[in-house]
């Protein structure tokens, strides 16, 4: 056991007087071993920090221990217990880092107990001094029960408060080494496991789903490089150039201060006085007051990482990269009137919708697109691609698939997942990485910053749900709520004691791209930042006349609830230049007698844009795969309606549609052949929580209906929000009786508005479900609405 330096280690000032095979013995040979290693370590070589050389960092020095002893924190580490293990030590290993399953915890058929395990034997009483006797200080068992509920609340997110999330996998299509090093893109078929959360901008945590506002798009990879999160929206442009005007923007929007009011809503004067004061909105405020600011679903909505990334190789090669995500279930919208309506119905729609479709086995599905482009081709643009009010036209730079995402498991409990899930915009993996934009700049520092609030301190990324599944070994100790238990006494790098680990990874690890930069330390921005409205126009050029009639519409409603004209007039002066027909259009809903005159705009010269239509930004651009799947069918139910409803019920079942019976009051009603179980009734679920319509034939229940004020307003809404209504037989007189005409104004045909007599109900229900894949049945609006 004896070593060279085994005389210097007993003149230490811990050393031992040690008997021979004495633990003590062990503590001597710990010592020797500990120095040996320090040893092979003989300098830190420094050469490679400096001058060119380090632009190619090498790996870090490092000595493997000859005993796994020497790098432990104790000798006593091999006593095992069922608390600290089985005295293993599970060398290069972070327990931290294994699945979910090492903290979910199920009761059943276990006893309640206190936090500190002991069984709980009363879960009724507190403890008193008599039956009628006061409550004692000492009841550690209420105390604990209480003290706990009383913190249960952490902060909501200051933005993004409201929000649902699922697990998933994200899958590539090819390998896409030819841009990036990127281990999850690097072989066609790779899986890469995500967690992705989606959410409202400005409403608070309890706020409904259906606001008008931006929706979040975060999507968690947990790659086998460390964890990417690309933090993105569903609209791909932003309200503002510059990080320093983030909370500004957040602070016109969110509640005025003084009353607390509006919640989760732009409609007010403080948003429209900044925003009409911040041009450079303009682009984003068509996108938010067209149907985009209203999905019909988390499934139904695109995403966007609005800011220019970087792909870079592993040879160092770097591209521009704009990142978009592509629903499978196609774009589709509310109508603003049926969001407001929902927001009462059912403010929980989206997060119900999702939860829904995920644990019926509908697994919503996104596509991975990237634009990627090289720096002399955004030298070209008429844009800047650092300013993130600005997109880069398909038309320039097309969108490449690269993979798809699918969420197929619902979290097991919402505060621990969706809830402390914490995204960051800085969480980049190798072959990624930043542009200059300065509104990225911002997001990379406001993140984290932002968790050591709301989720207590610098370790929240080892809160379950955050920590990587990748391996996480760093010499960062301690700080609030520390979970990890590091084994050893070495926490600094360079050390000689733990054999230089964890070691600096050099070329394998992360290496932000060489960026050559020059100029002077200004505030400022570039020239081309000054162009406010070019692509603003560009997007209202591209939207369809229905698109453009709900713009207007939007507008006008938000407008109408700002109560100083000055600020009605400066948002109509803005919108002057973006398109004059929008402005007037605006201008008439608001009653202004005049336009005021345009906004000066900042920039003096004219932008040659390179498109001046995208078809790429209708949502009517994205129909998605035509499927119904999980679209909410109401086949309103009397006694004496036509029993050959169930048919068509069934065939909306095969095509994974949700047909429910909605009637007055729940039980069996009579049908003509037999009887039918009323699923709902027309309170609990209105007409705005279903996408489409059948009423059906059966002359008594259908006079029954007819006399139902409810059954009336559930028609005439479904008429207004122009969804598809299937109508069989004698269901013709709950229509007329609704004031709905059969023929357009314009004298066509309504392709949503189907009448078969009850005999045809095969061929209904065929072209039903090509009326219900169509979604809206627009040609019938007309505004204002005569139903
Ligand atoms: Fe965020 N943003 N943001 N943001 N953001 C947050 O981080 C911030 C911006 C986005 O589901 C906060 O954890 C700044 C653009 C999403 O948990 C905070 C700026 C885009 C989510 C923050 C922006 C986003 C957030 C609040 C301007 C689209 C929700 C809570 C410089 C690309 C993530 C939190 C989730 C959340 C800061 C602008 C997307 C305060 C400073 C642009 C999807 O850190």
């Amino acid at each position: 056991m004896g070593t060279a330096n085994e005389k210097d280690n007993k003149s230490t000032i811990g050393g031992p007087a040690n008997p021979t095979g004495s633990p003590a013995n062990e503590f001597t040979r710990k010592l020797s071993i500990t120095d040996e290693l320090a040893a092979a370590m003989q300098y830190n070589a420094k050469a490679g920090e400096y001058g060119e050389a380090s632009t190619s960092p090498e790996e870090g020095q490092t000595v493997a221990p000859s005993d796994p002893f020497v790098t432990g924190s104790t000798l006593t580490e091999t006593v095992a217990s069922p608390k600290v293990g089985s005295g293993e030590p599970r060398l290069h290993f972070n327990a931290g880092s294994e699945p979910l399953d090492r903290v979910r915890a199920d009761a059943s058929s276990q006893a309640l107990t206190t936090n500190q395990g002991v069984p709980v034997g009363d879960n009724q009483n507190s403890l008193k001094a008599g039956y009628r006797g006061p409550a004692l200080l000492e009841d550690f068992i209420l105390r604990e029960k209480i003290t706990h509920f009383d913190h249960e609340r952490i902060p909501e997110r200051v933005v993004h408060a409201r929000g649902s999330a699922a697990h998933g996998y994200f899958e590539c299509y090819e390998s896409l080494a030819e841009y990036t090093r990127a281990s999850l893109f690097a072989e066609a078929g790779k899986r890469t496991p995500v967690f992705v959360r989606f959410s409202t901008v400005f409403g608070e945590r309890g706020s409904a789903d259906t606001a008008r506002d931006a929706r979040g798009f975060a999507v968690k990879f947990y790659t086998d490089e460390g964890n990417w999160d690309l933090v993105g929206n569903n609209i791909p442009v932003f309200f503002i150039q510059d990080a320093i005007k983030f909370p500004d923007l957040v602070h016109a929007a969110k509640p005025e201060p003084h009353f607390g009011i509006p919640q989760a809503s732009t409609a007010h004067d403080t948003f429209w006085d900044f925003v009409s004061l911040m041009p450079e909105s303009a682009h984003m405020l068509l996108w938010v007051m067209s149907d985009r600011g209203i999905p019909r679903s988390f499934r139904m909505m695109q995403g966007f990482g609005v800011n220019t990334f970087r792909l870079v190789t592993a040879e160092g090669k770097s591209r521009f990269v704009k990142f978009h995500w592509q629903p499978l279930a196609g774009t589709y919208s509310l109508d603003w009137d049926e969001a407001v309506r929902i927001a009462g119905a059912d403010p929980d729609f989206h997060r119900r919708d999702l939860w829904e479709a995920i644990e019926c086995g509908i697994y919503p599905e996104y596509e991975l697109g990237m634009q990627i482009f090289t720096e002399e081709q955004a030298e070209q643009f008429s844009f800047d691609v650092l300013d993130a009010t600005k997109i880069v036209p398909e038309e320039l730079v097309p969108v490449k698939p690269v993979g798809r995402m699918i969420l197929n498991r619902n979290p097991d409990n919402f505060f621990a997942e969706t809830e402390q899930v914490a995204f960051c915009a800085a969480h980049v993996v190798p072959g990624l990485d930043f542009s200059n934009d300065p509104l990225l700049a911002g997001r990379i520092h406001s993140y984290v910053d932002t968790q050591l609030t709301r989720l207590g301190g610098p370790n929240f990324h080892e809160i379950p749900i955050n920590s990587p599944i990748a391996q996480v070994h760093n010499n960062q100790r301690d700080g609030m709520h520390r979970q990890s238990i590091n084994r050893g006494r070495v926490s600094y790098e360079p050390n000689s004691l733990a054999g230089g680990c964890p070691f600096q990874a050099g070329a394998a690890g992360f290496r932000s791209f060489s960026e050559p930069v020059k100029g002077d330390k200004v505030r400022g921005k570039p020239e081309r930042f000054a162009d406010h409205y070019t692509q603003a126009t560009l997007f209202w050029n591209s939207q369809s006349a229905v698109e453009k009639a709900h713009i207007i519409r939007a507008f006008r409603f938000e407008l109408t609830r700002v109560q100083s004209p000055a600020i009605r007039q400066r948002v109509v002066a803005m919108l002057e230049n973006v398109a004059s027909d929008l402005a007037e259009s605006v201008a008439h809903g608001l009653g202004m007698d005049a336009l005021p005159p345009p906004l000066p705009k900042a920039l003096k010269k004219d932008v040659m844009p390179e498109v001046s239509s995208s078809p790429a930004l209708s949502l009517f651009a994205r129909p998605g795969d035509g499927g119904i799947r999980m679209r909410r069918i109401a086949i309103l139910v009397a006694d004496g309606i036509d029993g050959r409803i169930a048919t068509l019920c069934a065939g909306l079942l095969g095509e994974q549609a949700v047909p429910r019976f909605v009637g007055a009051r729940l039980g069996s009603i009579r049908t003509t052949k037999g009887k039918i179980e009323v699923d709902v009734t027309l309170e609990a679920m209105p007409s705005v929580l279903f996408d489409a319509l059948v009423v059906p034939g059966g002359s008594e229940g259908i006079d029954a209906l007819t006399r139902l004020g409810l059954a009336l307003e559930f028609v005439k809404e479904q008429y207004r929000h122009c969804k598809p209504i299937l109508v069989l037989g004698d269901g013709r007189k709950l229509i007329e009786a609704s004031g709905i005409k059969w023929t357009l104004r314009s004298g066509g045909q309504d392709s949503g508005l189907l009448h078969f007599e009850d005999e045809d109900i095969g061929n209904a229900s065929t072209r039903f479900i090509e009326a219900i894949a169509a979604h809206r049945h627009f040609e019938r609006e007309m505004d204002p609405s005569p139903v």
